[in-house]
């Protein structure tokens, strides 16, 4: 090899400070195109990744390399979101050059800070579920574990909410506007990937029954690959995104002018698939587009995982030993079918054996029991959509239903509720269940969600396969929510038992005996205060508000849900102002009340909430009789980026969602991490939280999930009755009722008010008031003693070690996927 480009090499994968300044000014001009005097602040993020990418695309195919040789069995997490967020500063934490890409940028005059900021927030996701994909991603990067993220790589991203006049309204995200420098785009892997015709029955060459799919439109599916860098650099795994691409059938040139307009159109309709994400994070939309979105990543991904199989097999009987495919909800379900259409119409496999193949290579997990939210596709559209699919379903459906335990026993009931179709009204496809019955393993993702799903939507499939369901509780990775999002406090703990933490997060135990060293709370104290401080210059900046460092912050950010119960901490806010001008001499310890998270576009009672919230905001914010002791703020298009300022600088975690409604959540876990102490309901993770820091370490409060199942089950209660008999709930409901909160339209609440009352509050809000604000006031008094705050925020941090996302996957991968991890040869051989 020519002796410059040797060298060439060689330093597109040094980590010196030397080598990586000389990367960034050769990429600037030779990639970007700018000389230094020209170059923005956008061109010079561009630089570094592209530079970073360089020392990380060796070790990518060293890694890629060493599964194939090893033929290792890899695990495929199908996924219709992945929420990623920033690339830039993980990337380099996970290699180990933070401080040297500082250096780098500092002598080149840059500010890294400008740099990371100049990257925009990957949002292909909605929330919890599309986080925990990528919190799934880092840790099996970061244990070695060969595992491939599947999605789609979609045009927009989840849209950026702004506020009119206190009012989401929603614009479009365009995350690759300016290009992304992390992916690779892969033109050469292709896909067909079918939608209408017809099914055509024919005879094989063994006379036997078969079936092909016919007069089909086809649109092509295209890869691009983004590297996914483990802690320590060593493991470099793939996300493929898929992007939709019209066919050549496209070929313009024998059209009139009117079929060439129609072409064109054609063309930009089949290329729609990739385009947006459905912003819907809990309640299904039925649109047909969001179905074929399903297919079409399904359906790449699976023949992509086929290719790669047959590249060292002759036979599928071995495909269940060498790929675990893990369905990230209902949303890649289809996929069961699909499996099915391509092993029994494409390879030729008989039913039999294909299903076993299906079944043994499949697993579901479910996010979610609210009935709104499962997944049942029209009949008639999917006939239309996928007609060899349905046949495939309506298949499998008899061969099942001929043989359940429930058949025997006579039971039709039970036999409805097994069945594959909703035959109520207009007929459905129950995704859930094709999900449950093509899977050999089916998890929820906190212990009490996965007893209620035994209990409530699967108890007949749980009664026929008692063995099927697991639960596998949610985690998070601590490399980005505390090693990158807080430095201060990440420092802090390496000082005192090292940095094993980061990839062994069960170490941070050894933090529990540091609660009562006097001088580590007040280390711990100022690293949150650093971190509030932060926060406090982004509020200013974001909404124009000041607030008081000294304040409790107390936060509330995720997605905006009447079950979340965003509503029962703005009239908690509402009491506590009213109190506090009650009581104008009580020195009060002042608050602050944090709120961010979007609303789906067309959800009016959530976006009603949010406007409720910005109303008592404005109201409560230039009230001098509160003498600053409160003030309530709605940060505006929350994300991942923004998650990692705020998370770091709470004092309180809202946790507050009506029992038996969250399956788990994890910015709990983010929060708890991070020292905040959790106000919380006993609910989805809550629980798990609860048992590993201790009761006296967590504020619980309100119904449990077995009291409100009671509770509904008994025809509800009188929420009339219950505010009735509590003056400050009576009186902050009046205050909204009466527009107090909006002068100018005083009207504006009638639909909350109804909700809570006519409507029979469903969500509880008015049932656990009185307990939530008892629950709230303990943290205030609390938080008056700073030494015995700092010791229980310290014993939190201390105890989350367990819901680390790398002990999750790694429950997953002994207990459901059968992988392990594969230490990758690195021979230093640089490109081949
Ligand atoms: O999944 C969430 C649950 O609500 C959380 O309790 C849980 O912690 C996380 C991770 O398991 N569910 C979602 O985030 N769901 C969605 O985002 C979603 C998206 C599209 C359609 C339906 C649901």
């Amino acid at each position: 090899m020519d002796a410059r480009y040797k060298s060439r090499d060689i330093e597109r994968r040094s980590l010196d400070v030397d080598s990586l300044k000389r990367s960034f000014l050769e990429w600037l001009v030779y990639s970007v195109g700018k000389d230094a005097r020209a170059a923005t602040r956008r061109d010079w993020f561009h630089t570094v990744a592209l530079a970073v990418r360089d020392r990380v695309v060796d070790r990518w195919m060293d890694t890629t390399r060493s599964y194939y040789h090893e033929d290792a069995k890899r695990v495929y997490y199908l996924s219709l979101e992945f929420l990623i967020g920033r690339l830039l500063t993980n990337s380099l934490s996970n290699l180990g050059i933070m401080d040297e890409c500082r250096q780098a940028l500092d002598r080149l005059g840059l500010s890294m800070d400008d740099v990371v900021d100049s990257e925009p927030d990957a949002a292909l996701g909605n929330g919890g579920l599309g986080r925990l994909a990528a919190c799934f991603l880092d840790s099996m990067a970061s244990q070695g574990l060969p595992g491939y993220g599947y999605g789609i790589r979609y045009e927009f991203g989840l849209f950026e909410q702004r506020f009119e006049n206190g009012w989401q309204v929603e614009h479009p995200e365009q995350w690759l506007q300016f290009g992304n420098p992390w992916e690779f785009a892969r033109p050469e892997v292709l896909y067909p990937v079918q939608f209408y015709g017809r099914v055509e029955e024919f005879r094989d060459s063994v006379g036997e029954r078969a079936y092909r799919w016919v007069d089909s439109e086809r649109v092509l599916a295209m890869a691009y690959d983004t590297p996914v860098v483990g802690y320590g650099g060593d493991t470099i795994n793939t996300l493929r995104l898929w992007s939709a691409r019209a066919t050549s059938d496209f070929n313009f040139g024998h059209f009139n002018e009117g079929a060439y307009m129609k072409a064109v159109e054609q063309k930009i309709l089949s290329e729609n698939l990739s385009r947006v994400l459905y912003p819907n994070d809990a309640t299904e939309i039925g649109k047909e587009l969001r179905f074929k979105q399903e297919y079409f990543f399904t359906s790449a991904s699976l023949q992509d995982i086929l290719r790669r199989y047959l590249q060292h097999h002759t036979s599928f009987d071995n495909l269940p030993n060498k790929a675990a495919i893990q369905l990230n909800d209902t949303h890649p379900a289809i996929g069961i079918a699909e499996l099915m259409r391509l092993l029994i119409d494409q390879h030729g496999l008989r039913w039999e054996k294909a299903w076993e193949i299906t079944q043994a290579t499949f697993a579901y997990t479910n996010h979610t029991l609210l009935p709104e939210a499962l997944e049942a596709w029209p009949v008639r559209m999917v006939e239309r959509i996928l007609p060899r699919h349905m046949q495939i379903i309506y298949e499998i459906n008899a061969k099942f239903l001929t043989r359940s335990k429930a058949k025997a026993a006579g039971d039709n009931a039970r036999l409805s509720h097994l069945s594959l179709i909703d035959e109520r009204g207009d007929r459905r496809v129950r995704m859930g269940n094709l999900a449950f019955l093509g899977s050999h393993k089916v998890n929820g993702v906190s212990a009490l969600h996965t007893e209620l799903m035994k209990e409530t939507v699967f108890a007949d499939f749980h009664a026929e396969f008692p063995d099927r369901i697991t639960n596998k509780t949610n985690g998070i990775t601590p490399r980005r929510w505390l090693k990158q999002a807080n430095p201060a406090l990440s420092e802090l703990i390496s000082s005192r038992i090292g940095e094993g933490w980061i990839s062994d997060l069960g170490q941070i135990a050894a933090l529990k005996e540091k609660a009562d060293d006097v001088v580590f709370r007040e280390e711990f104290r100022r690293a949150k205060r650093k971190n509030k401080k932060r926060l406090a210059a982004y509020i200013a900046r974001q909404t124009g508000e000041e607030v008081q460092i000294d304040s409790i912050f107390d936060v509330q950010v995720k997605r905006m849900h009447e079950y979340k119960r965003q509503l029962l901490n703005v009239l908690h806010t509402v009491a506590l102002y009213n109190e506090m001008r009650d009581n104008p001499t009580v020195s009060w310890v002042p608050v602050t009340k944090i709120f961010a998270g979007k609303a789906a576009p067309s959800y009016h009672m959530a976006k009603l909430i949010i406007k409720l919230i910005n109303d008592v905001a404005k109201v409560v914010n230039h009230d001098p009789s509160v003498h600053d002791n409160l003030k309530v703020v709605y940060l505006p298009n929350y994300n991942v980026t923004a998650a990692e300022i705020i998370i770091p600088a709470a004092d309180i975690s809202e946790q507050i969602s009506t029992a038996g409604m969250e399956a788990s959540g994890t910015g709990n876990m983010k929060l708890a991490l991070n020292g905040a102490l959790t106000i919380g309901t006993l609910d989805g993770a809550n629980v798990e939280i609860r048992e590993q820091v201790g009761a006296d370490n967590i504020f619980i409060f309100g119904l449990t999930a077995e009291e409100v199942n009671d509770l509904r089950a008994n025809g509800g209660f009188n929420p009339r009755e219950v505010i009735a008999s509590n003056p400050a709930l009576k009186r902050a409901l009046d205050m909204i009722a009466t527009g107090a909160f909006s002068p100018d339209d005083r009207n504006r609440y009638q639909p909350i008010l109804q909700a809570l009352t006519d409507g029979g509050d469903h969500f509880l809000v008015t049932a656990d008031f009185a307990d939530y604000c008892r629950a709230q006031d303990a943290a205030m008094q609390l938080y008056r003693d700073s030494e015995e705050w700092t010791r229980k925020a310290i014993i939190n941090t201390a105890s989350m070690g367990w819901f680390s996302s790398d002990r999750t996957v790694n429950e997953y991968a002994t207990e459901i996927w059968d992988v392990h991890p594969v230490k990758p040869t690195h021979d230093g051989e640089g490109f081949r």
